[in-house]
């Protein structure tokens, strides 16, 4: 794509914020301290990276334009100029990469990827065109299961350079029903926050799929493509897939499970360090909870027993307003933050299980979810507080 270029290798990466935890050099990913997942919108500098080559480079802009093509009548370029014509939508989404928390789940056993500790996650006001509108212009209506020439699936390209493509672009691919339907929300965002997208986040556009693990927010867009099966490169095909306990990498056959779409319910507690000590008092377990699909969060329970005994805690989103998952206010795609103050045990096993509202409630430990490649470990977050004198003088 003229106006767009994929270096070969990491000398021309954007600057990053000094605090980010680095969790892989080249390519590029880092997720910030759990801290900062404590307010509604997370800060750009702050929102996780990630990435599997290096940051394209936009050397001109007025020369850029995603190709909208494959099974469809009359392909057509749009330039960023034309997208930012589109009816504009302004999208509050949480984008949960499918590996978050995977750090806890190699404790278990072993996985293969990149780990990540609970911030691999990031709630953000993206700014851009619907994607249903983008395709009404090559002749596939709003709500279709079908194109007319018979696509079934949209597959967005990018153009940076990935080991396991080989050296070619990242891709992926969602269903024409999901793509069509305006209320699903997925955008071709220019707008990160109320700024234009920085190189890091996909500059200068990408796909947001609210509800849908992050791997299928392809970023820096380079074609659209309608096409009859499902996308077939390697994140779509021989990653990002959910494996039961049993399959090992000596038995594993990737085309036994589908291409994971949805992410299931999760929280995670952002006030406490995984083993911490606190005051005398009260204490503060905060943290987000979210569910894929734009399923809402219909309360979370947190325990300092370890779970023996429960209390719920306050629901919000933006402010102080409590969050009522039904209500037509609420951001549907966004994560809930979560409060509860308590006083706490001695020894305190503090945790937190979230249920959305389709009554999925988190699993109580990892080993049940365990998965080679490690994604989705969403088993009850358990960090353990002790309280400061009785650690100084069982010390002594
Ligand atoms: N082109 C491209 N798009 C991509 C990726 C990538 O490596 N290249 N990574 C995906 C994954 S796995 C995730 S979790 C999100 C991360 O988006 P972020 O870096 O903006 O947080 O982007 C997705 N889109
Ligand atoms: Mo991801």
């Amino acid at each position: 794509m003229p106006g767009l270029r994929a270096p070969a290798d990491y000398s021309e990466e954007p600057p990053r914020h000094p605090s980010l935890k680095v969790n892989a050099k080249e390519p590029f990913n880092a997720e910030p301290h759990r801290s900062a997942l404590l307010s509604y919108i997370t800060p750009i500098d702050f929102f996780y990276k990630r990435n599997h080559g290096p940051i394209p480079v936009v050397d001109d802009i007025e020369r850029y334009g995603v190709s909208v093509g494959g099974l469809v009548k009359k392909p057509i370029e749009l330039s960023i100029f034309e997208i930012r014509k589109l009816p504009k939508y302004n999208v509050v989404a949480t984008l949960q990469c499918a590996g978050n928390r995977r750090t806890a789940m190699s404790k278990t056993r072993t996985v293969k990827g990149v780990g990540w500790d609970v911030a691999a996650i990031g709630n953000a006001i993206w700014g851009g065109a619907k994607l249903a509108d983008v395709l009404e212009l090559v002749g596939i209506s709003h709500s279709s299961t079908y194109s007319p020439l018979g696509g079934k699936h949209v597959e967005f390209v990018s153009i940076d350079k990935c080991k396991e493509e080989n050296g070619g672009p990242y891709k992926a691919s969602i269903p024409i029903r999901q793509a069509t339907n305006p209320e699903d929300d997925v955008l071709l965002a220019y707008e990160m926050n109320g700024e234009t997208l920085n190189r890091d986040h996909g500059f200068p556009l990408r796909v947001i799929v609210p509800g849908v693990i992050g791997a299928r927010s392809v970023k820096w867009l380079d074609s659209i493509n309608i096409i009859e099966e499902e996308c077939q490169g390697f994140f779509m095909q021989k990653d990002y897939k959910m494996f039961p306990p049993s399959v090992n990498w000596d038995n594993i056959n990737w085309f036994t499970r589908k291409a994971q779409m949805d992410f299931p319910v999760q929280s995670a507690i952002c006030t406490l360090e995984d083993v911490d000590v606190v005051k005398p008092g009260k204490v503060t377990i905060a943290g987000y909870a979210v569910s894929g699909g734009g399923r809402g969060i219909e309360r979370v329970d947190v325990s300092v027993d370890g779970g023996k005994t429960w209390l719920e805690a306050e629901r919000y989103q933006r402010g102080n307003i409590p969050y009522q998952s039904d209500d037509v206010h609420t951001d549907k795609w966004a994560w809930v933050l979560f409060k509860a103050v308590i006083d706490i045990p001695e020894n305190a096993v503090v945790v937190a299980k979230a249920v959305d509202t389709a009554s999925n409630v988190q699993p109580d430990n990892v080993e049940v979810i365990w998965n080679l490649r490690g994604i989705l470990n969403t088993s009850w977050h358990k960090v353990q507080a002790r309280r400061a004198p009785q650690v100084a003088i069982s010390n002594l």
